[in-house]
């Protein structure tokens, strides 16, 4: 790993900005360049921008940065891709191959692009949702991921392309908002908790969803792409795992730090996306294979991300 140069794509997201940062932190501020399609962003590491369906631009950043590893971050999230299918689909696939194409040339070595529980859907078992079962999502983002799970094992069984994927669970942090998807509710709640000590959530109180906080989510990701290639032997992608819970029970967790935190329900067209999500993964695979675990349960993040909203809100104060 000590020569790997590292490309972040898709580096403004809720992923990159905390990802970028361990990264750096880990393997040193030379060797990772994070990069978006924003003009400019504020990293401790040199930034670019870069369009992810520009194939010709990102190869050249490849080739002239003598980047070997790339994290792909860039997607359209669920709840957007609902209303623009056309460019959701277009984002989340071309991207990929415009990837997934270098290290077939032999230019990358390695490649992270995550997929999501968004490729489960109404007839996949609820509960524990095992790492194979029935895959049939019924919205545009859930198809994307399932295809790209697809071709990611389709390049390395037939080109070997080490490319390496977890499932992420709705993902929740206190350094940078989540933007498009359905789980996002889960971080606009402390917001909200903090800012009015009321919230008005788009998903029924008891709909249940698989959750990560957001450093077990960067470990995850750091460790797969550390781990020895004979260890992952799932090259579509991993179930990962850490807690689930529903807006009724964050609520309640967050009454054990505001008392009077109130929450009302105004269910919209995400509750139909959720309700179509497993409540609960089965990630046995990820734990045997490259030893993955999590440290975070729900009340332990509910109060580090009011510890840490709070410093914020009073710094900006
Ligand atoms: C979304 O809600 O779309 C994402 C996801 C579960 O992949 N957070």
């Amino acid at each position: 790993m000590s020569n790997s140069r590292i490309l972040v794509i898709g580096a403004c997201g809720q992923v990159g900005t905390e990802l970028v940062e361990n990264l750096a932190d880990k393997f040193g501020r030379d060797r990772v360049i994070a990069s978006d399609i924003r003009d400019e962003a504020n990293f401790d590491v040199p930034y670019l921008r870069l369009d992810v369906l520009d194939r010709n631009g990102v190869r050249q950043a490849v080739i002239d940065h003598e980047i070997t590893e790339v994290y792909h971050l860039a997607a359209m999230l669920s709840a957007t891709a609902e209303q623009k299918p056309d460019l959701g689909w277009q984002l989340n696939m071309d991207s990929l191959f415009n990837v997934l194409d270098l290290a077939k040339e032999g230019i990358l070595k390695k490649i992270f692009w995550p997929s999501s529980i968004a490729v489960f859907g109404p007839t996949t078992p609820r509960q524990s949702t095992p790492q194979r079962t029935i895959i049939e999502p019924t919205t545009v983002y859930g198809i994307s991921k399932q295809a790209g799970e697809r071709w990611c094992e389709y390049y390395h069984d037939r080109w070997g392309v080490d490319v390496r994927s977890i499932r992420y669970p709705g993902l929740i942090g206190w350094k940078s908002l989540p933007g498009g998807g359905t789980t996002d509710y889960a971080v606009d709640i402390y917001h909200q908790a903090l800012a009015s000590g009321n919230y008005e959530c788009f998903l029924n109180a008891d709909t249940s969803l698989p959750m990560m906080y957001m450093s077990d989510a960067v470990k995850a990701t750091m460790d797969i792409m550390q781990a020895p290639a004979d260890q992952i032997k799932i090259r579509s992608s991993y179930n990962i795992s850490a807690m689930s819970f529903n807006p009724d029970e964050v609520a309640n967790s967050i009454r054990d730090h505001i008392s009077d935190f109130g929450i009302t329900y105004k269910p919209d067209f995400r509750q139909e996306i959720a309700g179509n999500w497993p409540a609960s993964i089965d990630d046995q695979e990820a734990r045997q294979d490259w030893g993955w675990s999590h440290s975070y349960d729900l009340d332990a993040m509910t109060t580090d991300m009011l510890e840490n909203l709070a410093k914020l809100l009073k710094a900006t104060d």
